[in-house]
């Protein structure tokens, strides 16, 4: 389901004036990146190990077991510090990804890790700027709902939106409502052609039904949301969904378990919460 080679390649595709590389073919096996004074050590993707050196070869960030994939660099925050982008990957079929942003100043820090679990594709993380501010914001899926709205993998994806405020990436998805609005616009038109065309089934149109209703409640539009579905739902799928409306909460909240900011040598950082799902599988 994944292609991370392919991926890496993409990743690492941007590096910045000073920063040398001694893979100078790209095949990700032993190399050795230099950047911004930080060593970074890869090993082979099936070994899959990581080691950044700071420039007195103290280790600060190493992590084994667990196949590290691809980083990517670049001054995301402004402060002239060059920045890396480290993606973290469980191995196998579902595969966990965790994503960790952090800065290469003199004192590596912490601007983000993003526990995102199912992904894998080059659009995983995207840097635009939605508000117009200059600054880039950080745009990912969250997928919170998977396997549990009754359809065993299900993958519903859910915006997660993380801003430049105080100093780190803070999940802000609220706080962009023109992009939230869009994307909610988009999914229910899915929705409503696929149950015009009858094109799935009752747990499908759930998966439909929760995209539109958590990037609409999220922007503080719940009560228009459920009205809105009530109107095109199968009745009998309308009530489960709506029965059930304080897991739906419970579980679109807990999109902020998967933001944390501990320090480098503590990452990849993994905290979430199973939420025993009410629907039938
Ligand atoms: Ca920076
Ligand atoms: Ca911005």
């Amino acid at each position: 389901m994944l292609k991370p080679f392919f991926s890496l390649i993409a990743l690492i595709g941007i590096l910045p004036i000073g920063a040398t590389q001694s893979d100078l073919d790209r095949s990700f096996e032993d190399n050795i990146t230099l950047i911004s004074g930080y060593r970074f050590k890869h090993w082979k993707h099936d070994e899959g190990r990581l080691m950044v050196l700071n420039r007195h070869g103290k280790v600060v960030f190493n992590q084994a077991n667990s196949n590290v994939w691809g980083w990517n660099v670049g001054d995301l925050d402004g402060d002239k510090n060059d920045d890396a982008v480290i993606a973290t990957w469980s191995g196998g079929a579902h595969a966990e990804f965790t994503y960790s942003v952090i800065s290469l100043g003199k004192k590596p820090r912490t601007l983000l890790s993003f526990d995102m679990g199912n992904g894998g594709g080059e659009d995983d993380l995207k840097f635009i700027d939605l508000n117009g501010d200059g600054k880039k914001e950080i745009v990912s899926v969250y997928d919170g709902y998977c396997y549990n709205l009754g359809v065993g993998y299900g993958y519903t994806q859910i915006p997660i939106i993380f801003e430049l405020r105080n100093g780190r990436y803070e999940e802000r998805t609220s706080a962009f409502r023109k992009y939230i609005t869009k994307s909610a616009n988009l999914v229910f038109g899915w929705l409503k052609s696929d149950i015009k065309a009858k094109a799935t089934y009752t747990n499908g149109f759930r998966i439909g039904a929760v995209e539109y209703w958590s990037r609409m409640t999220m922007i503080g539009k719940e009560v228009e949301a459920w009205s809105t579905l009530k109107g095109v739902l199968p009745g009998v799928v309308y009530k489960d969904l709506y029965a059930n409306k304080k897991w739906l909460h419970t579980v679109l909240n807990a999109r902020k378990d998967r933001v944390g900011y501990p320090s480098i040598a503590k990452l990849p950082y993994h905290r979430r919460t199973e939420r025993p799902s009410p629907f039938e599988q």
